[in-house]
């Protein structure tokens, strides 16, 4: 009895964890994530300008930053892109003036699984301040982050920002392998990082996007991905494609002279048969 009471709780369990692993996975999937990815062979210049064609290889999104004091919301896109050395990121966004109190940042999920973890990649342009390369602790609380250069690490990358009096301007580079492990992401082609992305708009803390609610406030919950870009093929390529059957025309009028050649020769061999034959 004792045994079968047992293997009732086990089953019930093993049930138990079955559904819960199923409505955690429907929890997931049910969170969109905005994914980006795309290549370039034209790695833009880092001087806070969005120059003409400079980012016309990247991939794109248009967010939304809320706010609890003054402007609820302000719009933004941002532009991403990836050579074999770098992750390179613009942003556009409203506001008329690029002034001290104004920070864009970004916050990685390195590992993408939508948890944050000691070691996560953060970069910023502060205008007070100016680039940085930082990384979260969890000791740090949650808005907390700290340079890299601080912790014994490296400050990777470069920033730059602009404003025209309607948008201000933000562009970022950053190593996809800065060696830097404690405090920098690490990837190759093919894999995903989580990010969101924050502005500060005169000293207003936003939220970070793809956040609707402060409750979510840097929660990996919800988030966007940016998928490490590969090379793509080269455009020599389709020349051996063209190859290939003019190849096998060739092969096929060997093969076909062959053929006469040796029906040739049997028919001959055969002829000198009969006539010997007839000799005799
Ligand atoms: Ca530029
Ligand atoms: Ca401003
Ligand atoms: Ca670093
Ligand atoms: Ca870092």
């Amino acid at each position: 009895m004792k045994l079968k009471a047992v293997s009732g709780i086990m089953l019930t369990l093993f049930v138990i964890g079955i559904l819960t692993s199923v409505f955690n996975e429907r929890s997931v999937m049910a969170e969109p994530v905005t994914s980006l990815s795309a290549w370039t062979s034209n790695p833009p210049t880092v001087d806070g300008v969005l120059s003409l064609g400079e980012w016309d290889n990247a991939a794109t999104v248009e967010f939304v930053i809320k706010y609890l004091v003054g402007e609820p919301t302000t719009n933004g896109t941002l532009y991403v892109m990836n050579n074999a050395d770098n992750l390179y990121l613009a942003v556009k966004i409203e506001d008329d003036n690029l002034n001290i109190g104004d920070v864009l940042d970004f916050h990685f999920d390195n590992d993408n699984d939508g948890i944050r973890e000691d070691g996560d990649d953060v970069l910023g342009f502060d205008v007070n301040y100016g680039f940085y390369d930082s990384f979260w602790r969890t000791d740090f609380g949650l808005h907390g982050h700290m340079e890299d250069s601080v912790d014994g690490g490296t400050s990777d990358g470069a920033s730059a920002a602009s404003g025209d009096g309607f948008h201000n301007f933000f562009e970022f580079s950053h190593p996809l392998q800065s060696g830097d492990i404690n405090h920098d992401f690490a990837l190759n082609s093919g894999d995903a990082v989580g990010f969101l992305i924050g502005y500060d708009y005169d000293g207003r803390i936003g939220w970070h996007w793809p956040s609707n609610l402060w409750s979510e406030y840097l929660d990996f919950a919800r988030r966007g991905e940016i998928i490490v870009a590969s090379v793509p093929p080269p455009v020599g390529g389709k020349a051996i494609t063209i190859d290939i059957p003019m190849i096998n025309l060739e092969l096929q009028t060997i093969w076909m002279w062959l053929s006469i050649v040796i029906l040739s020769l049997v028919l001959t061999v055969v002829c000198i048969k009969k006539r010997k034959r007839g000799f005799r």
